[in-house]
């Protein structure tokens, strides 16, 4: 059987503070295996199909700006259970409230926007993993 796979993203505000190095460092340090890198500037199609389960949420419109607002960077990663210690990884998504020890919560911080701009987006489950791999390394 091949290793469990998921999808991590780093968001255009990890990207722009230079965090992408200490990003994967972490995903490297934790012991997964970065099968698949690539810098991608998402359209608009792409970011819906993407967050397609948030439509109508109010957050949505901010959301799908904010992650085409440059260029993210889309990791194929591997290891056993990697889905949900990625998520481990990232912490919670309000990074104010994300546990110190995590990407979120050592690097992330509330800037008052309409969007949380918490550096990392992580496949949830196994589902969303090979939906989300398919879209972004097709
Ligand atoms: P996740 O990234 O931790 O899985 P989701 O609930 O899937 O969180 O939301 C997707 C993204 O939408 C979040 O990472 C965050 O950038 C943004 N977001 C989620 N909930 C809110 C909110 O209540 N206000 C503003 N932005 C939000
Ligand atoms: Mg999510």
């Amino acid at each position: 059987m091949s290793a469990e796979e998921t999808l991590i993203l780093v968001k255009p505000d990890g990207v722009a503070r230079g965090l992408t190095g200490e990003i994967l460092r972490r995903i490297e340090a934790k012991g997964y295996t970065i099968a698949d890198l690539r810098m991608v500037h998402a359209d608009r199609e792409l970011l819906a199909a993407h967050y397609a389960e948030h439509e109508g949420k109010p957050f949505y419109e901010p959301l799908i700006e904010f992650m085409g607002s440059g260029p993210v960077v889309a990791v194929r990663a591997q290891g056993e259970r990697v889905i949900e210690g990625f998520r481990s990884l990232a912490g919670a998504t309000d990074p104010t409230a994300a546990a110190p020890g995590t990407i979120r919560g050592d690097l992330g911080r509330d800037w008052g926007l309409k969007v949380q701009q918490n550096l990392v987006h992580g496949s949830d489950s196994t589902l969303s993993a090979e939906r989300e791999l398919g879209l972004w390394f097709a």
